[in-house]
C-alpha cells in the first residue's frame, strides 16, 4: 500500500488538496495535530499531517487479458454502456407525455426465441453471440447460466459479470473436463493410440505429439502404424519417424501388436496410428478393434475429430466409435478451417468425454495447443 503525506496549517485545505491529486473516493488513512509554538510563545498554530492512501489499480480480468482482447472487451463494456443510455433516454422520453408515439429503440437485444425466456440482459446477449458460433441452443443455455445470478427485477437469469469470455470461461470450466498434458514416466510404458476418420489430421499430429515429447521433454518415444490397406500411408509415418530419429513399426494384427509391445524394454510412450476409418464402415471398426486388442491395458484412445465437421454429424463418429473403443479423449484438428466452433463446446458437453488438444494449421510440430478453458473461450468470441 502507498501513502501520501499532506502537511499543512488548514485541515480542509489539505483533504481538498489529496483529493485533487488522488480523486474524489479518498481514504484517509490518520492525521496528527502538532502545537506549534512561533516567535510569540502565547500564539499556538495547530499543525496537520494527513496520511491517505494513494489508490493502486486492481488486478481485474482485465490485466491477464492481452492489449488487443483489452481493447475487444473495453468496445463490448461501452456498447453494453451506450446501449443502457439508450434504454434510459428511451424511458423518460416515455414519460413526457409530449411524444405521440412510444419511441422504437433499434439497439434493444430482440429475445431469441420463446426457448430463451428465462434469461435476460447480458446473458441474453451472450446466448446470441454463442448461437452464431453453431453453438447449440441446449448447450448455450447450460454455458451460460453457469455465469449467471437471478436478476431482482425481472427474476431471470443474467450474467454476473460483464465480460462475456469469463463467463464462458465459467461455463466450460464447470461442463468439460480437459485432460491437461500428456503425463508421461519415464521408465513407464505408455501406449497411445490415435484413431478416427479417414483425413482428420490423425499422423500429423501424432507426430507433433511425438516431436514434443522427444523434443523438448527428452522422452524415448516409438511410433506403430496400423495402416494395412492405404498405399502410400505407412511411408508417410515413416518419413516423419526418421527425422525425429524414433523406433517405427509397422503391425497388420493384434498378434504382431502384442509382440512388438512386449520388446519395448526402453521406451517410454508408444503412440500408435491407425488407417482412418468411416464410421459406417463396421467391419473395418472391428478390424481395427481386434488389432487394437493386442495393446495392452495401458493403452490410451484419442478419438481425433476435425472442427468442420457438423455437429450432428461429429456426435454421430462419437457415437459409432465408441461402440468399437473405449475412448478416452477427444482431440480436435482444423480449428484453422473454421469460423463457427461450437463444436468444441457440444461435443464434450454431449458426450461427457473429456477434451485434450487442438490441432491450429499443417505445421509439424507448431501448430498444437493444449485445451483449457480459457482457449476454448478464446475460439467461441473469435480471437
Ligand atoms: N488446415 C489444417 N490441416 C490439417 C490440420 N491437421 C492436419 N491437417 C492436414 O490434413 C491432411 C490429412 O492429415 P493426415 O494426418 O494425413 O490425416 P489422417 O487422419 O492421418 O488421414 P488418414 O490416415 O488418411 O485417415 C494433411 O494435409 C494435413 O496436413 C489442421 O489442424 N489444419
Ligand atoms: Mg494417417
Amino acid at each position: 500500500m502507498k501513502i501520501n503525506k499532506y502537511e499543512g496549517y488548514d485541515l480542509d485545505a489539505l483533504i481538498e488538496e489529496a483529493k485533487r491529486e488522488l480523486g474524489n473516493d479518498i481514504k484517509i488513512l490518520s492525521y496528527e495535530v502538532e502545537d506549534e509554538r512561533g516567535i510569540f510563545p502565547f500564539k499556538k498554530r495547530k499543525k496537520y499531517t494527513l496520511f491517505v492512501e494513494v489508490p493502486t489499480a486492481q488486478e481485474g480480468f482485465l490485466d491477464i487479458l492481452s492489449k488487443e482482447e483489452k481493447n475487444e472487451e473495453i468496445d463490448r463494456f461501452l456498447e453494453k454502456i451506450e446501449k443502457m443510455i439508450d434504454k434510459k433516454i428511451e424511458s423518460l422520453k416515455l414519460n413526457q407525455t409530449i411524444l405521440p408515439t412510444p419511441p422504437h429503440n433499434e439497439n434493444q437485444q430482440i429475445p431469441i426465441s420463446e426457448e430463451f425466456n428465462e434469461f435476460t440482459g447480458d446473458a441474453l446477449d451472450l446466448i446470441n453471440l454463442l448461437l452464431k458460433k453453431d453453438v447449440e441452443p441446449k448447450i448455450a443455455k447450460i454455458l451460460v447460466k453457469e455465469a449467471c445470478g437471478l436478476d431482482i427485477d425481472t427474476n431471470k437469469f443474467d450474467l454476473n459479470t460483464s465480460f462475456f469470455k469469463e463467463a464462458i470461461i465459467k461455463g466450460v470450466q464447470k461442463k468439460i473436463r480437459f485432460t491437461g498434458p500428456l503425463k508421461i514416466q519415464k521408465g513407464g510404458l505408455k501406449v497411445k493410440a490415435f484413431v478416427g476418420p479417414t483425413g482428420v489430421g490423425k499422423t500429423t499430429n501424432l507426430f507433433k505429439i511425438a516431436s514434443e515429447l522427444v523434443i523438448n521433454q527428452k522422452l524415448k518415444v516409438a511410433v506403430i502404424s496400423i495402416d494395412t490397406f492405404k498405399v502410400g500411408a505407412i511411408q508417410q509415418a515413416r518419413a516423419y519417424a526418421n527425422i525425429l530419429n524414433i523406433p517405427f513399426f509397422a503391425v497388420t494384427d493384434s498378434k504382431n501388436l502384442r509382440k512388438t509391445l512386449s520388446s519395448m524394454s526402453n521406451i517410454d510412450i508408444v503412440l500408435i496410428d491407425t488407417v482412418g476409418r468411416s464410421h459406417y464402415d463396421y467391419w473395418r471398426l472391428g478390424e481395427m478393434k481386434e488389432i487394437l486388442g493386442g495393446g495392452n491395458d495401458l493403452m490410451d484412445i484419442s478419438l481425433v475429430i476435425s472442427c468442420n465437421y457438423k455437429n450432428s454429424e461429429a456426435i454421430e463418429i462419437v457415437n459409432r466409435y465408441r461402440t468399437f473403443f473405449p475412448i478416452n479423449s477427444i482431440f480436435f484438428t482444423k480449428i484453422d478451417e473454421t469460423y463457427k466452433p461450437g463444436i468444441l463446446v457440444n461435443l464434450p458437453i454431449k458426450t461427457e468425454i473429456p477434451v485434450s488438444f487442438i490441432s491450429t494449421g499443417q505445421r509439424v510440430p507448431e501448430d498444437l495447443r493444449l485445451l483449457n478453458p480459457e482457449r476454448v473461450a478464446n475460439y467461441l468470441i473469435g480471437e
